[in-house]
């Protein structure tokens, strides 16, 4: 039995990451901002499943949390074997002229700081035990730019950095790391990208079979779960109806 930490794991892939995993029968600890979502989630895996589930609530752009939240988890919570950086939005989706510095310091704070934040504290656990594999969700943004995407593809280029310099940062110490790199997937992404506007968000997967949370757990699963002398970097998984970020065939 591992020991798994996804971040945002109130919805999307997060979510379908720790059901995942406990299906297979790993512990799992499921952190988000949104208390009564990550109750709810423990309460369904208890039920389905029976795996152990720590809940801890935070915000990943405020380090003392963070910090607060890891460094005081139960003795039996403290090898973790993986994880899953995948809190992270777009805010908007517009010219850089017309870009609002809220909508900047949100992406920034939580998809870059956020994803440096959780994986100091743990990566530090992991070279104690000399073991661990991080997996980072990235984005098709982070391997191409589209118009309007500017600061969200740019944080998305942030993390595949960062993941390669934390690849061989880490390789010495027994750790992997990897990133998954998502294309069109339908969960909460667009609503919250679109401040809520449900009609519009649910227009970017008009006449498209988008990718589900679902897909992108078995992405993960897969990478950490292949043998241990086979290393998994770097999956770039779109819906078939996708060929890069602006290439889309949709049906009439
Ligand atoms: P959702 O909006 O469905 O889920 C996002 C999750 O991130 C939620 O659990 C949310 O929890 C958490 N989160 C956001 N901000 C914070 C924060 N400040 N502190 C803690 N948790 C936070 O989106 P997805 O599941 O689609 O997105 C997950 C990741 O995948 C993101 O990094 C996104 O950029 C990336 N991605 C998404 C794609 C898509 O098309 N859907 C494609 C490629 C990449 P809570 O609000 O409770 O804090
Ligand atoms: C989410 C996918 O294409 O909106 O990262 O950037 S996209």
């Amino acid at each position: 039995m591992k020991t798994i930490l996804v971040t945002g794991a109130t919805a999307g892939f997060g979510r379908a990451i720790a059901l995942k995993y406990a299906q297979n029968g790993h512990k799992v600890i499921i952190t988000g901002r949104r208390k009564e979502r990550l109750d709810e989630l423990k309460q369904q895996i208890a039920q389905d499943y029976g795996t152990p589930v720590l809940p801890l609530c935070f915000d990943v752009r405020e380090n003392t949390e963070v910090e607060k939240a890891l460094q005081a988890l139960p003795a039996d919570w403290q090898n973790i074997d993986i994880l899953v950086n995948n809190a992270g939005l777009a805010a908007g989706l517009g010219p850089i002229q017309d870009g609002h510095l809220d909508h900047w310091e949100r992406m920034i704070d939580t998809n870059i700081k956020g994803l440096l934040y959780v994986s100091k504290v743990v990566c530090n656990m992991m070279i104690s035990q000399k073991s661990g594999h991080i997996v980072n969700i990235s984005s098709i943004a982070g391997k191409e730019v589209y118009p309007n995407g500017n600061v969200y593809c740019a944080t998305k280029h942030a993390v595949e950095a960062l993941t390669k310099g934390m690849r061989i940062d880490l390789h010495a110490h027994g750790i992997k790391v990897s990133s998954v790199a998502p294309g069109m997937a339908e969960t909460e992404f667009s609503i919250v990208r679109y401040d809520g506007d449900e009609e519009r968000a649910k227009k970017v997967y008009e006449n498209v079979e988008p990718l589900i949370a679902a897909d992108i757990a078995e992405s993960v699963y897969f990478i950490t779960e292949s043998p241990k002398h086979v290393y998994i970097q770097d999956i770039v998984i779109t819906p078939a109806a996708q060929a890069n970020a602006t290439t889309v065939r949709r049906n009439q």
